[in-house]
């Protein structure tokens, strides 16, 4: 029997047209398409909400979308923009779970099991995800929270866009949620499925409810036994890949492209703290470090570099990331990151050096426990001090 899990579905409203809205005042609460230019073959991208209230939607031909909404404000994608959005999104979410999927420039998978000791309850923490998007990004996403990755993704696009929808736990109740839904919600069901199944007399999951596995799998081979779970609600999928589930980073980027080797320091040092903090907060140690940035051109790059042990001390951390920083010939950054990896495997480390290691760990992690009583103002750890102005751009 497997423990209950808690997975979240994020997924950006109007990802590339609330972009454009965000950054160009004027297009705020109107139509806005974004896409291929009218007059010219090429479809939709995407099509912000009030754009959406005439039938103009992702994959419409561009000049079928004309015909609807010809007052639209029609914008070209700015591709660069949007992965650069998408790469602080993710960041954001990669501080609220080390388990984070994702799943499109958008849209991504948390595993939120056992986090509620952190964040107090999993709604609190969708709460807080959200603020975070509006706040760094003045975005907004919708958060659906369920026992798995199926019913997840179905709950994050009830309530769009800006909600947050927790679908049921209890099997019986996820049961009736889903039987009036139409079976298109489910994964691998697409329009010939639904065809298929519509001929049969199954239009909603409800329908499909009522067949047995034998049937199904008759009728479907294997793919009946997934129909048969999913209509239950039933997807024991993990979430992540190797790489996800693998890492802890934070990144930050520069106000202006900052040639001050200095100051490279001084971030690489907080970002630091937070990527040890994260670590021992999950309780897990990385063997690697690495640190990544973008030159001003926006091209990236990284470095790694073996920990001398497996640990989550940011003591330890900083040594490596500081080598690493020190060998970098770059004349100016535009971004700077820094993680570890190699999360989940086993390290042999020799005795004497284990002992001395677990209790600069201990000490760590008592600092944390006293500024999470106190506050953070009560503890400075040399460098923090001062830097409490720069500390705070990162959140
Ligand atoms: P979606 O998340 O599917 O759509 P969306 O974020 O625009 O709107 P919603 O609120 O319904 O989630 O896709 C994310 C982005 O991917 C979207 O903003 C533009 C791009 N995209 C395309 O370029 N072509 C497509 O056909 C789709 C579906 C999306
Ligand atoms: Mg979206």
């Amino acid at each position: 029997m497997n423990s209950p899990r808690t997975i979240f579905h994020i997924d950006m409203d109007a990802f590339f047209a609330s972009i454009e809205q965000r950054d160009n005042p004027e297009y705020r609460g109107k139509p806005v398409i974004v896409g291929a230019r009218p007059g010219f073959r090429g479809v939709v991208s995407t099509a912000s909400y009030e754009a959406r209230k005439y039938g103009v939607h992702s994959a419409m031909p561009v000049n079928e979308a004309y015909r609807r909404c010809p007052h639209g404000i029609f914008v070209t994608p700015r591709g660069r923009v949007y992965a650069d959005v998408s790469r602080a999104i993710m960041s954001i979410f990669e501080r609220f779970s080390p388990c984070v999927e994702q799943v499109s420039v958008d849209e991504a998978f948390l595993d939120m099991s056992g986090t509620e000791r952190l964040f107090g309850s999993v709604l609190n923490a969708a709460k807080e995800i959200s603020e975070r998007i509006r706040v760094e990004q003045k975005l907004t996403g919708s958060i659906g929270i369920a026992p798995n990755k199926f019913l997840a993704k179905i709950a994050s696009d009830m309530n769009k866009p800006n909600g947050i929808t927790v679908a049921p736990f209890d099997p019986d109740q996820i049961k009736k949620w889903l039987a009036p839904m139409p079976v298109q919600k489910i994964w691998g069901v697409g329009k010939k499925s639904a065809e298929a199944l519509a001929r049969m007399g199954i239009c909603t999951i409800g329908d499909l409810q009522e067949l047995s596995i034998e049937y199904l799998e008759e009728r479907f081979g294997k793919n009946g036994v997934s129909l048969f779970d999913l209509c239950r609600g039933i997807d024991d999928r993990p979430v992540g890949n190797e790489e996800s589930i693998k890492s802890i980073s934070r990144e930050h980027t520069f106000n202006v492209d900052s040639q001050d080797r200095g100051q490279w320091q001084e971030v690489l040092f907080s970002l630091v703290q937070d990527v040890s903090k994260r670590a021992r907060s999950y309780g897990v140690k990385g063997q690697t470090v690495f640190i990544t940035w973008r030159r001003p051109d926006f091209s990236r790059h990284s470095r790694r570099k073996p920990l001398p042990f497996a640990t989550n001390a940011a003591k330890l951390i900083y040594e490596s990331a500081f080598e690493l920083l020190e060998e970098l010939r770059e004349r100016s950054l535009r971004l700077l990151g820094v993680g570890i990896t190699g999360l989940d495997e086993a390290v042999q480390t020799d005795l004497f050096a284990q002992k001395s290691l677990e209790s600069l760990e201990a000490s760590e992690a008592a600092v944390d426990r006293i500024v999470a009583r106190f506050g953070k103002k009560v503890i400075g750890k040399g460098r923090e001090v001062g830097r409490k102005r720069d500390l705070d751009s990162f959140d």
